[in-house]
C-alpha cells in the first residue's frame, strides 16, 4: 500500500481486521464522475473519445461488476480497458503478459499504484481495482465499484447503446434493500471467513454465507432475476460472488458447506446469466484461479487446484 505516496515494501495483502480477527474492507477516496459536458460534447459528435480508463482485474470481482455494467450498457466503444496480471506483486496490481492482461509496452504506467500517485502524491491507502481514470487531465475519477457502475448507468446514458436501466426508480429502494441483503454476508462474507484470523470469525462468516445462499436457493425457486422482472445492478452484484464460489472460495476461504452447483435454483440462475454475453465475457475464469491461490497467506505453496469440473465452462469455451 502508499504512505503520503510511498510505496510500502512490507505490506499486508489482507488489508485490515479489527479487534475479533474479522476482515475489514477499506473504503474508497476516489468519488468523481465524468462531467455532463464530456458526454454532451462526444453525442453531439464535437468530441470524438469520452477521455476516460477503466483499469480492472479479471480476478476482482468489484471490478468485474464494472466490466459487466459497460457491456450490458453497450459502452465498450467509448470506455478503454487496461488489465493488470491476475497475482498481486510486491509492488502491488501490475501490468504484464499473463494471458488476457495489458502488457507493459501498451500500458503508460507499470503498477497500480502509480495512477493513485499521479493523482495524488501524498495518497495513503491501498492502490485498488476498479479505477475509472480520467485520461485527459491524468487523475483518478472514481475508485468504487458501487459509483462507477451507477454512474456508467445514469451519467452516461446518452451514450448506451442498449435500453437496459440497471437502477430504474421503480425497484430502486428494493435494489438497495437487496444488495445491502447480500454484501456483508455474501460479497464481502467470503472475504470475511477466507481471511478471518480466529476461528470465531470465520464460523462467523460462514454461517453467514450459508444463511444467504439458502435464503437465494428459496428466492430463485420463484423468482428469474435478483429483483423484479429485469436484470438489474444487484444481479452484477450477486454473480460476480456466485461464479467465484467454487473455482476459489470454496476451498480457499473455506466456504465449504456446499458448492453452488449442489444449489439447483441457484446454479440455473447462474448459468441463464452466463448466457448474456456481457457476463460469460467478463468472466475468466484462469484469472480466478490463478489470482486467488497466489494469495501466499491462505495457500503458501501457490498450487492451483485442476479442478473442479464445472458445467457453466462450456458458457465461456464458446465465447472464447
Ligand atoms: N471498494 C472497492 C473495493 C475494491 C477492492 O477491494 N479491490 C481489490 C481487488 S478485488 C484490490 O484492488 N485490492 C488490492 C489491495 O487491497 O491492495 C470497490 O468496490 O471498488
Amino acid at each position: 500500500m502508499l504512505v503520503n505516496g510511498i510505496w510500502q515494501s512490507k505490506w499486508d495483502p489482507v488489508q485490515k481486521k479489527d479487534a475479533e480477527g474479522r476482515f475489514v474492507r477499506q473504503s474508497s477516496a476516489f468519488r468523481d464522475s465524468v462531467s455532463a459536458e464530456r458526454v454532451n460534447a462526444v453525442v453531439s459528435q464535437q468530441k470524438q473519445a469520452l477521455g476516460v480508463k477503466l483499469y480492472v482485474a479479471y480476478i476482482c470481482p468489484w471490478a468485474t461488476r464494472t466490466l459487466i455494467a459497460r457491456s450490458l450498457l453497450g459502452l465498450e466503444e467509448y470506455i478503454p480497458i487496461s488489465v493488470v496480471e491476475p497475482v498481486l506483486s510486491d509492488y502491488g496490481w501490475k501490468f504484464g503478459d499473463f494471458p488476457g492482461s495489458t502488457a507493459t509496452d501498451h500500458e503508460s504506467f507499470e503498477y497500480m499504484h502509480q495512477l493513485y500517485t499521479r493523482s495524488d502524491a501524498e495518497y495513503t491507502g491501498r492502490a485498488t481495482v476498479p479505477v475509472l481514470w480520467d485520461v485527459e487531465q491524468e487523475l483518478i475519477l472514481n475508485n468504487e465499484s458501487e459509483d462507477i457502475v451507477r454512474l456508467f448507468n445514469r451519467d452516461l446514458r446518452p451514450l448506451h447503446r442498449s435500453e437496459v436501466d440497471l437502477l430504474p426508480v421503480t425497484l430502486e429502494q428494493q435494489i438497495i434493500s437487496f444488495n445491502e441483503r447480500i454484501y456483508e454476508s455474501l460479497n464481502n462474507g467470503v472475504y470475511k471467513a477466507g481471511f478471518a484470523s480466529s476461528q470465531g470469525a470465520y464460523e462467523e462468516a460462514y454461517a453467514e454465507v450459508f444463511r444467504t445462499l439458502d435464503w437465494l436457493e428459496a428466492h430463485f425457486a420463484e423468482q428469474r432475476f435478483a429483483v423484479g422482472e429485469q436484470l438489474t445492478e444487484s444481479d452484477i452484484r450477486l454473480f460476480v460472488t456466485l461464479v467465484r464460489f467454487d473455482p476459489a472460495y470454496f476451498s480457499l476461504f473455506k466456504t465449504n458447506r456446499q458448492r453452488i452447483s449442489d444449489y439447483s435454483n441457484i446454479s440455473a440462475y447462474l448459468e441463464r446469466l452466463l448466457q448474456i454475453s456481457a457476463f460469460a465475457k467478463n468472466t475468466r475464469v484462469d484469472h480466478i484461479k490463478a489470482g486467488y491461490y497466489s494469495i501466499q497467506a491462505l495457500n503458501p505453496n501457490g498450487i492451483v487446484p485442476a479442478g473442479p469440473e464445472l458445467d457453466w465452462y462450456s458458457y465461456l469455451e464458446e465465447l472464447s
